[in-house]
């Protein structure tokens, strides 16, 4: 089973469906293991899932929008107050706050390998990937004239991305979403590549109340 890539969707401190979803895929440490981001805040337990990234080394991640707010206020000195949950992830830390930090603030915005590329969010695709923010990247889900990113995208490279959290996964010839909403009581979705298989694991129950649900755009469709 060596030479597999396997992307695991948003896991947002669910540290226990990680687990369960490392069982499913029966990773090894020969899998090349990557993280759309967001491995923390809102669930329950951001510390065992960062020290579980910290020491894993056949493990890559890309910036989410939750790493990326939490890095900028590290890097100012201060600490977030933005959302209602920043108080708690920051317990949950505890002393691992400054180690996660310093290994958060290494991480790239994307990742790329044969034939496909992982970003958390997404890119506007009539603009060069080069040429967007770390907050586009990590931020982004529609295009300004509402359409989601990726029915615009139109290059072979299959693009995996996170964030949107959606009741099933993306699933396009060229693009995959895998945030299936663990943390909202959902399941927790990784890909493996290049056999493009989906496997989820469902969450242990609902930490976090999702208002409303947007149901995936059909493969193929607009
Ligand atoms: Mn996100």
């Amino acid at each position: 089973m060596s030479g597999r890539t396997i992307v695991i969707g948003d896991v947002h401190g669910c540290f226990q469906e990680l687990q369960d979803l490392l069982r499913a895929v029966e990773a090894t440490p020969s899998d090349r293991l990557i993280s759309v981001g967001d491995l923390i805040s809102k669930g329950p337990d951001s510390r065992g899932v960062i020290e579980w990234a910290m020491k894993t080394p056949n493990l890559e991640c890309v910036l989410g929008n939750h790493e990326l707010r939490l890095r900028s206020h590290w890097r100012a000195g201060t600490r977030s107050s933005e959302k209602a949950h920043d108080a708690d992830t920051y317990r949950q830390l505890g002393d691992s706050y400054e180690p996660s930090m310093r290994w958060i603030d290494k991480l790239p915005l994307t990742i790329f390998g044969p034939g496909f590329m992982v970003v958390h969010a997404g890119f506007d695709p009539a603009e060069g990937l080069e040429w967007q923010t770390a907050s586009q990247l990590t931020n982004l889900r529609r295009l300004e004239d509402g359409r989601p990113w990726y029915e615009a995208y139109r290059e072979r490279t299959l693009a995996v991305f996170g964030h949107w959290a959606k009741r099933q996964p993306v699933v396009r010839a060229n693009a995959v979403g895998l945030d299936t909403g663990c943390v909202y009581g959902g399941a927790l979705t990784a890909l493996i590549l290049p056999e493009r298989i989906l496997i989820s694991v469902p969450a242990r129950r609902t930490y976090v109340e999702k208002k409303a649900w947007e149901e995936p755009a059909l493969a193929g469709g607009r």
